[in-house]
């Protein structure tokens, strides 16, 4: 990000400091009503330089958000969104996801990509993102909005980093190629009971096509995917709100399953 002006350090410390001391906050379109949409990307942005320099985190890949129809007709837009993964937000299935640390954490079942190449451009296809990644498996993405009671604009939501939190994946890895990634069927069950189901088709018609957009958003942005990023490539189902004691399983055809829990 070139020089920050005063309101843009202001809006990335509001941010950064609801995050790191776990308390929600109203939406930065409340008092900044006339940002845009580019400006809330340069938001990211530094919010994300902010974290590398202080918590030392490093970016590990990139996430996709908003790109089911029903989402994006709730949220009354009809684009996507992305955001980064930083090293400290991977999480494992053997080790408990500490809710103390969130503020009203959900649970949403993802594709994960692992990119065995980088892929950057504005006119990349979705053969050239499945001939770039090199496995793919179940995940389970934890958003927690810094918005009080998840509700914000698509420019509140980019500048807070597409509400990431954490993630976790499978330890199952398989080829792209054996598997039909359009038509991946999910059941996610909460304490054992059926809480969503859902499928990859979800993911603007297929996850692929979900990644070559985001593909081509980097590019306009001079950025591209890297050899070994993960991609969380959207959820497949809507978010299932989790609280301590709570286990989530997401079993998905063909990849196998990821589980997590919540202490
Ligand atoms: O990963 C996602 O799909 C979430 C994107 C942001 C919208 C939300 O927090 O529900
Ligand atoms: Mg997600």
């Amino acid at each position: 990000m070139p020089l920050m002006t005063s309101k843009e350090k202001e809006i990335i410390t509001y941010l950064y400091t609801a995050e790191r001391d776990v308390r929600e906050v109203v939406k930065v379109t409340d008092d900044y009503p006339e940002l845009t949409i580019q400006e809330a990307y340069e938001l990211q942005e530094g919010l994300l330089a902010r974290k590398m320099v202080e918590n030392r985190t490093k970016r590990v890949g990139a996430k996709l958000g908003l790109t089911s129809k029903a989402k994006q007709e709730m949220m009354g837009v009809n684009e996507a969104i992305y955001g980064e993964l930083h090293n400290d937000m991977l999480a494992y299935e053997w080790e408990p996801v500490n809710r103390a640390k969130l503020i009203h954490p959900k649970a949403e079942p993802e594709i994960a990509f692992l990119m065995g190449k980088d892929l950057q451009g504005a006119d990349i296809t979705e053969k050239d993102v499945i001939n770039a990644t090199k496995y793919v498996a179940p995940a389970v993405e934890i958003i927690d909005s810094r918005y009080k009671d998840f509700k914000f604009t698509l420019v509140d939501v980019v500048a807070d980093n597409c509400s990431s939190a954490k993630f976790i994946v499978g330890s199952k890895w398989i080829s792209p190629d054996s598997v039909d990634l359009g038509n991946v069927g999910m059941v996610m069950t909460k304490n054992g009971k059926v809480a969503a189901t859902g499928s990859s088709a979800a993911v603007l018609g297929h996850p692929a096509t979900a990644i070559t957009w985001a593909v081509h958003q980097l590019a306009a942005r001079g950025k591209g995917l890297k050899k070994g990023d993960i991609i969380l490539s959207g959820a497949m189902s809507g978010a299932i709100a989790f609280d301590s004691g709570d286990s989530i399983i997401a079993e998905f055809d063909n990849l196998g399953s990821v589980s997590m829990f919540c202490k």
